[in-house]
């Protein structure tokens, strides 16, 4: 019997979405029962598409996509474009766009499976999240999102086995940002003294881009906001929004609205002195500060910002730029549950989307 096919739509092709596009190149050549067929990819200025849906050479993809003169579809057109194609799909999107995310029920709805990195959609409002699941429902469609919290490794999986075979979650915390492990780990080493200025680890960490390139986008909390929205939500909390609980900034008032990155760079070690108050309070106690974020399910409570722990706790040993996250639930008592390493990076996280694909396959 010849292989059935699966069409394949990517949207994103940025510092993941290369990565993913080279494990799809492999992945599609030892595919042995489908035949995985790239129908549509668009970034947010070209895309490439045929009316006839015909196959878009995965070796290529990339040239073809940045000497391609055609534009991309606006999403409602999308939806029609991957729906009349009479062939199951799956859409890949590797932005970080509200837009995108907001027209999930839409693709989901038409029997579109979706796997994405992206946060957007799960940490946003109460009611989109909601629309999502219902349109998933109601279209027999697929969807995963392993890569929206702690890169490639097996978060989002994890907390949704806890909860179907029945345990109950009671408390969640971490520490969920690949690029504030980093700074804390290197500011506030557990190995006696070390660790430079806060303004010095900060311009460090964006040189070896780990920042986004505006570094306030990592310093303000939210990223890590989103993540816990996300897990809050699978332990059974109707979090309404990433700002609906108190999340502490890094930034300092003065800097906040300063109108560019280099500017807070350049500006930042005035604020020194205050950081390194906090780490010698810390050290008073024998115990280094981190930036976690926890979820106590019974009070309700999720809160993102800096803490203290004793040298010998799992969160102040973290290496380099690794996420910890530890489960404490009914059936692993007091000893919880600890997922461990890379948080972020292209390869990671887009082997999370990988085996997100894998899944949907599995099930086409
Ligand atoms: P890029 O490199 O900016 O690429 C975005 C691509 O999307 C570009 O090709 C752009 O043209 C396209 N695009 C944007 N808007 C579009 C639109 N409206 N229509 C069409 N195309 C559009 O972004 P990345 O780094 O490749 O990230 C892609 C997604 O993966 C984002 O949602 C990001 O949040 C997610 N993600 C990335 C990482 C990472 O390490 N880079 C991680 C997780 C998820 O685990 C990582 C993480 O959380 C890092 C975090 N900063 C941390 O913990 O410190």
């Amino acid at each position: 019997a010849s292989a059935r096919q699966v069409n394949i739509a990517i949207i994103g092709a940025g510092g993941v979405g290369k990565c993913f596009l080279s494990q799809l190149e492999s992945l599609a050549a030892r595919r042995q029962n489908q035949k995985l067929v790239l129908t549509y990819i668009a970034t947010s200025k070209k895309a490439v598409y045929s009316d006839s849906y015909s196959p878009i050479a995965l070796d290529s993809v990339v040239s073809t996509l940045s000497s391609s003169s055609q534009a991309p579809l606006a999403l409602p057109k999308l939806v029609d474009y991957l729906a009349a194609s009479g062939t199951k799909t799956v859409l890949v999107d590797n932005t970080s766009s509200q837009d995108i995310a907001d027209a999930y029920p839409s693709f989901l709805r038409r029997g579109i499976s979706i796997v994405t990195p992206n946060k957007k959609a799960f940490s946003g409002s109460y009611k989109l999240w909601q629309d999502i699941f219902a349109a998933k429902e109601e279209g027999g469609s697929l969807l995963y999102h392993e890569a929206s919290c702690g890169a490639g490794l097996p978060v989002i999986s994890t907390i949704k086995d806890l909860v179907e075979t029945g345990d109950e979650v009671t408390k969640i915390e971490g520490v969920f940002s690949g690029t504030m492990s980093f700074l804390f780990n290197s500011f506030a080493p557990t190995s006696g003294s070390g660790g430079g200025k806060w303004s010095t680890e900060v311009a460090k960490a964006k040189e070896l881009g780990y920042t986004e390139p505006d570094p306030r986008d990592d310093l303000n909390g939210l990223d890590v906001a989103r993540k816990l929205t996300i897990l809050a939500r699978y332990a059974g909390l109707e979090v309404e929004s990433p700002t609906s609980f108190p999340v502490q900034s890094l930034i300092p008032k003065q800097l906040e609205s300063v109108a560019s990155g280099d500017e807070f760079l350049a500006r930042l070690p005035e604020f020194d002195a205050e950081m390194e108050e906090v780490k010698a309070e810390a050290q008073k106690e024998g115990k280094v500060v981190r930036f976690v974020g926890s979820i106590d399910v019974a009070s309700k409570q999720v809160k993102v910002g800096l803490e203290k722990f004793d040298l010998s706790h799992p969160i102040a040993a973290l290496k380099g730029s690794d996420n910890i996250i530890s489960f404490y639930t009914k059936r692993y008592g007091s000893n919880p549950l600890i997922i461990q390493g890379a948080g972020a990076g292209g390869d990671v996280t887009a082997m999370g989307v990988t085996s997100d694909l894998l899944k949907v396959l599995a099930q086409l």
